[in-house]
């Protein structure tokens, strides 16, 4: 039996689940766990994720003062060290967002801007969300070129690392590469791969995505660069990954999509492809691979599946 699986873009509404391991509600190594104003604050913002309908604008949210400076200081931090560890394609997207987006260390950019933005560059919008998402809704939305983004910061005892995704993990790490028209096409390619699989091929899937999108490096111009959104929103992880530290492996789906990889931590493994065009074949030849007893293809004038 195949498992459920949006075929509208409306469908996306039901694509809710949420994974709570890492909230701080829940997790008491979260930095918020003992902070009970974070707390609340956390479940003001998370209650426009739980009422926002496919459509409907995207809620802005009155950042505070605390919360600019959190920001801040990752952008700071981590924008000093971009220009020699991050790919081209981030680079590019982010000196467009600098430019024309409103990005910088001094606000924390709106859902709403960076969704219109990115619509206009690559056809991704985002939709807000309460936090970590199951691997199969989160792969779902992708199909439909929708990023689905938190919108919270995270705590800040913290604000170079945080357990789970927040705005600066989004924004910072994920939106500037969906500004490059290649790579969106490849995360749709993952989304579109995922929809109806069984959980296993799911398992394999997000595994590739944790390696890829999440923790990917590739090399450009003779250089091991970063692609990876866990890796350019985390300025620990970033200077460690592109050490001599890590065990490298070169990317190749069947491999990657096997390897066993822990969220608590530094990975011990990356996977660096030739280029980023290497990683899109090798990734589209690996989705055929994926047995389903029918195929999809994404119709964009009607923002709807057509199932053949
Ligand atoms: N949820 C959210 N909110 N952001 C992500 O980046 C994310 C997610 N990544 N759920 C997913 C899981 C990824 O790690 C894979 C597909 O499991
Ligand atoms: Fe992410």
């Amino acid at each position: 039996k195949v498992p459920w699986f949006p075929r509208q873009i409306k469908d996306l509404d039901r694509c809710n689940l949420l994974i709570t391991k890492f909230d701080p509600d829940m997790d008491q190594d979260h930095p918020g766990y003992s902070d009970p104003e974070y707390r609340k604050r956390r479940a003001f913002i998370s209650e426009l994720a739980f009422r926002y309908k496919q459509g409907d604008p995207l809620p802005t949210v009155e950042y505070t003062a605390e919360e600019i400076s959190t920001w801040r200081e990752v952008y700071q931090k981590l924008r000093s060290i971009y220009p020699s560890l991050a790919c081209r394609q981030f680079l590019d997207g982010l000196q467009q967002l600098e430019r024309e987006c409103g990005y910088g260390d001094d606000r924390i950019p709106q859902l709403r801007e960076v969704s219109a933005f990115l619509k206009e560059k690559t056809g991704f919008q985002l939709r807000p969300v309460a936090g970590l998402l199951s691997a199969r809704d989160f792969l779902a939305s992708l199909a439909f070129r929708v990023f689905q983004c938190t919108q919270y910061i995270r705590h800040p005892s913290a604000p170079m690392h945080s357990p789970e995704p927040d705005c600066c993990h989004e924004l910072l790490g994920h939106i500037p590469m969906l500004t490059d028209k290649e790579f969106a096409q490849f995360s749709q390619e993952i989304g579109l791969a995922s929809l109806g699989a069984s959980d296993e091929d799911i398992k394999k899937l997000s595994t590739l995505y944790w390696f890829t999108v999440e923790f990917g490096l590739c090399k450009q111009n003779g250089t091991v660069k970063a692609y990876g959104a866990g890796l350019l929103s985390s300025y620990g992880e970033l200077i460690y990954a592109l050490s001599n530290e890590p065990e490298y492996k070169s990317f190749n789906p069947e491999e990657t999509a096997v390897q066993p990889y822990q969220d608590q931590t530094y990975q011990p493994v990356y996977f660096v492809s030739e280029s980023f065009e290497d990683a899109k074949i090798k990734l589209r030849r690996y989705s055929a691979t994926i047995k389903r007893p029918f195929a999809v293809r994404y119709d964009p004038f009607t923002s709807s599946m057509d199932v053949l």
